[in-house]
């Protein structure tokens, strides 16, 4: 049986801008997840540069960091058993445009470049991203009461 991971997510500015946190929020909590972090900013460069920094060089790199610092997001840190795979199955691939119907991308976006939502592809990455947005003692720690439900 997998181990509880943590794993980051975030709600881009297009997400906050088009007033879908609740929308977003509550599938990331209806499916079994436990956010433990979570703050609205306005991320600065230099934070979305570290956030991004394995796509830099790359030609979308700049629209991408212009975009992340257009407007307030939302980091969060979400916990769960195999929590990165499980965020990145309820949020779709990442063009939105190909993304599945019934995942946030695929519900709420249109385009690969505004899609709406961000989250980790590895443990390693979590741990990293979580590192530029929180310190440890943001971290809340605390059950969800249905865990013995959503877990054999
Ligand atoms: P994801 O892990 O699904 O967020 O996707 P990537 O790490 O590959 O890309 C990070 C972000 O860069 C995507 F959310 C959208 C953007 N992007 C582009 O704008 N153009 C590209 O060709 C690839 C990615």
């Amino acid at each position: 049986m997998s181990e509880f991971e943590r794993t980051f997510v975030m709600l881009k500015p297009d997400a906050i801008a088009r007033g879908l946190i609740g929308e977003i929020i509550s599938r990331i909590e209806k499916k079994g997840l436990r956010i433990t972090a979570l703050k609205l900013l306005q991320v600065s460069r230099e934070l979305a540069e570290k956030q991004y920094a394995v796509h830099k060089g790359k030609a979308f790199f700049e629209p991408l960091i212009e975009y992340i610092t257009s407007g307030p997001s939302l980091p969060m840190i979400v916990e769960g058993k195999s929590a990165v795979q499980a965020v990145r199955t309820i949020i779709g691939k990442t063009n939105s445009l190909e993304a599945s119907p019934g995942t946030i991308r695929g519900d709420f976006g249109m385009t690969l470049e505004r899609n709406v939502i961000h989250a980790a592809d590895s443990v390693e990455n979590a741990k990293m991203e979580m590192a530029v947005y929180f310190t440890e003692e943001e971290v809340c720690k605390y059950p969800r009461s249905d865990e013995k439900w959503l877990y054999e």
